[in-house]
């Protein structure tokens, strides 16, 4: 679990990661990232944090969910991101189902537009049911689950990329491919 005040610096690290870079005065490379060690010092310019390395893998190690990823001491976020300028991401053939847990309210909309990345850049799918059903009640207490035929879909030429902790993003998905199921335990 994290405090209140490490939440708080959670949710302006993935704000700085996923939407307002140049806020903080940074720049994300093709893929999303930007050095660790300027990423701080800028977080800590602009919001007096208290961020250090160390502070940053314990979150990291602590948190609910796995939101970003270090590597060759870069820092990304791993979804989520409503930058203008696309992150790069390499296709993945998915497997032949994914999941996605909404409102009731978006049903309708669903079916006669697809799945949509709305905000972000690409749709955010599960490769199981509970995760869909943990990211529905988010908006909806008893969520709507649609399953997604995503073998067809790639076959249909919808690219899918694969992120850590078993999320998929997609491109958008015609509502062709989405079926709605009810949860099975
Ligand atoms: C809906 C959080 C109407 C879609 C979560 C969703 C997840 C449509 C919303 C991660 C639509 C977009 C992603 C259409 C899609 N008509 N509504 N045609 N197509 N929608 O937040 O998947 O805490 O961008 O169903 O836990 O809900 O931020 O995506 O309800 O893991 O790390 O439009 O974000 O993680 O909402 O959630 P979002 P999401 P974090």
């Amino acid at each position: 679990m994290l405090t209140k005040q490490e939440e708080k610096i959670s949710k302006t690290i993935s704000y700085a990661l996923r939407h307002k870079p140049e806020e903080f005065d940074l720049i994300l490379d093709e893929e999303g990232y930007v050095a660790v060690k300027r990423f701080i010092e800028k977080m800590n310019c602009k919001e007096n944090l208290g961020l250090t390395e160390e502070l940053l893998l314990s979150l990291l190690a602590r948190s609910d969910k796995k939101r970003w990823e270090i590597k060759d001491e870069k820092i990304r976020a791993i979804y989520g991101h409503s930058i203008k300028k696309k992150i790069e991401k390499t296709a993945a053939v998915p497997p032949q189902f994914l999941y996605h847990g909404t409102a009731h309210r978006f049903t309708a909309s669903i079916l006669e537009q697809g799945l949509i990345p709305k905000e972000r850049q690409y749709v955010h799918l599960s490769s199981d049911i509970a995760t869909a059903v943990t990211v529905g009640k988010r908006r909806d207490r008893s969520p709507v689950l649609f399953k997604v035929n995503a073998e067809a879909a790639f076959q249909g030429g919808i690219r899918f990329y694969r992120e850590p902790e078993d999320i998929w993003l997609s491109d958008r998905i015609p509502a062709d491919y989405l079926q709605i199921i009810t949860e099975q335990k």
